[in-house]
């Protein structure tokens, strides 16, 4: 199926110098880049963005993890892109993320484990208004 997912090189990543090889994990699934643009995240939107996770322990320090420096946005688009990319990402705690997977090669910690991507075609849809706006 035919769809669209938000992904998200994570402040540490892009401040370790990873942009070239994570973008690469990406193109090489075949995915089509719809689209990519470096930016730091407002905490409205990063705020709306994890909306879901309020209230939890970790939630006031994620906001000020994502928010804390220059991300690289991006949209993909392809057959099962959500699916494609969860299971090129790995587990959210890299600890537990398979090794070639992105997390599992780049990642230490769950605090800051180097990419984000929707999980469901709506997810999506609703990430990708937020930080595109359509
Ligand atoms: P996901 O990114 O694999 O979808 P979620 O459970 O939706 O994982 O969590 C969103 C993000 O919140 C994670 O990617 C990670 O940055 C952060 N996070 C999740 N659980 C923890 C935790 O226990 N401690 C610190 N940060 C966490
Ligand atoms: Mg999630």
């Amino acid at each position: 199926m035919e769809q669209k997912t938000y992904i998200m090189i994570k402040p540490d990543a892009v401040a370790r110098g990873l942009i070239a090889p994570i973008l690469q994990r990406f193109e090489d699934t075949g995915l089509g880049i719809e689209r990519l643009e470096l930016g730091t995240l407002t905490r409205e939107q990063a705020e709306e963005n994890y909306r879901e996770h309020e209230g939890k322990p970790f939630y006031p320090g994620l906001i000020d993890y994502i928010t804390a420096g220059p991300v690289v946005k991006m949209v993909l688009t392809g057959p099962d892109s959500v699916m494609v990319c969860r299971k090129l990402m790995g587990a959210t705690n890299p600890r537990d993320a398979a090794p070639g997977t992105i997390r599992g090669d780049y990642g230490l910690i769950v605090d800051a484990n180097v990419v984000h991507g929707s999980d469901s075609a709506e997810s999506a849809k609703r990430e990708i208004a937020i930080f595109f706006g359509d």
